[in-house]
């Protein structure tokens, strides 16, 4: 049996890694399309060997791109997650680090045109509906990966890319706070769920019997936080509009503790059952949120002297954030999240499937 060819670009997009495809490069039919998906990354496979996905959730991620009607936008992109070890893919979240990638692909495949210096690129997050906007470095009207910007998760340095989220409050849930209230109690705990462009919970660490610094190895091998995290998880998903998050995967999980590295708070995630190695983009604008929503767990532990420079702290080291917001009548506004990413084209070219996933 033959095989089908798929033109791809594999990149990292911030602190994770996958396939840039063209959405009419992949079948319409969406079950087709995530038979076709799984294949190229090779799951269900704890090693993904027969395909080009990493081995986690992290370099388990495919964007799928198109041109856009709107006038408004430029492309737009639709973020499948595929599991590794399980037949499954899923379009349930957004990923701000797999949108760092999209700006300099548009612009090398011609949805929109290079500027000299600058060029943004308006992109609608289809998973939501939310827009935001990357900056791509394009001097001489071509993109540059290259340069001195160093994040947190990624050896070596490369060009920035900045994102400016402009309507991202509610994206899964429907609301900023999507149980009605900074706090809530769930299985005795106390908690805050917020969706600032991700869904997570959020709940002190020392309230599970953690510190907080644990590495994300020493997270994932306790059993019983786990179990009780899961536990949590499902009921507070519930709450937050989402049904059943037995086999989603959000919300995301959050253990929060004081800071220790001179940032706004310290940070565990879990997305949800392994534990990021950094914390998801849109997951850290959701936390930076709630460290400056009066009555979230975070009051009393997170330390914000400036909004506009929120450092998120995480296992590999902290990430920065930019914050608009005011207070009108005891409600919290948010009007831009701004951040920094880098990404970089990794390979072009085409990824095959066996002809028989057409048939
Ligand atoms: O929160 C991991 C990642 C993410 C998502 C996850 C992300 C985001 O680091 O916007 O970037 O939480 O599943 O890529």
């Amino acid at each position: 049996m033959s095989q089908v060819a798929i033109p791809t670009t594999l990149m990292r997009g911030g602190t994770s890694r996958g396939l840039y495809v063209l959405a009419t490069d992949l079948p319409s039919d969406p079950a087709q399309r995530d038979r076709v998906l799984l294949a190229l990354m090779g799951s269900p496979d704890l090693r993904q060997i027969d395909g080009v996905g990493g081995g986690h959730p992290l370099t388990s991620k495919v964007a799928v791109l198109s041109p856009s009607a709107r006038d408004d936008i430029d492309v737009e992109y639709l973020f499948l997650q595929v599991a590794v070890d399980q037949p499954v893919v899923s379009d349930v979240q957004n990923c701000g680090n797999i949108l760092a990638g999209v700006g300099p692909w548009a612009i090398e495949h011609g949805l929109v045109t290079a500027q000299q210096g600058i060029t943004p690129v308006t992109i609608l997050m289809l998973n939501s509906g939310g827009v935001a906007v990357a900056n791509v470095q394009t001097p001489e009207g071509r993109v540059c990966y290259q340069g001195d910007t160093v994040i947190d998760g990624v050896p070596g340095s490369a060009a920035p890319v900045t994102l400016d989220f402009l309507e991202v409050a509610g994206s899964a849930c429907g609301a900023l706070l999507p149980t009605g209230q900074a706090r809530d109690t769930v299985n005795g705990l106390q908690v805050t769920c917020i969706d600032n462009g991700m869904p997570v919970v959020l709940l002190r660490a020392t309230d599970v019997g953690m510190s907080g610094s644990e590495s994300p190895a020493e997270l994932e091998a306790n059993d019983t936080l786990k179990t009780r995290l899961e536990s949590i998880r499902r009921e507070a998903g519930a709450a937050m509009n989402l049904g059943d998050v037995t086999d989603k995967t959000i919300p995301k999980m959050c253990l929060v503790s004081a800071p220790v590295a001179g940032g706004v708070i310290n940070t565990r995630t879990f997305i949800p059952h392994r534990v990021h190695e950094s914390i998801g983009v849109l997951g850290a604008v959701s936390v930076a949120t709630a460290c400056v929503l009066p009555g979230s767990v975070t009051d009393g532990m997170a330390v914000v002297t400036d909004p506009q420079a929120m450092a998120v702290e995480h296992p590999s080291g902290a990430f920065t954030i930019a914050m608009q917001t005011t207070m009108s009548h005891g409600q919290l506004h948010i009007h831009q999240s701004a951040l920094v990413r880098t990404a970089r084209k990794l390979f072009s070219g085409a990824t095959y499937v066996s002809q028989s996933l057409y048939a």
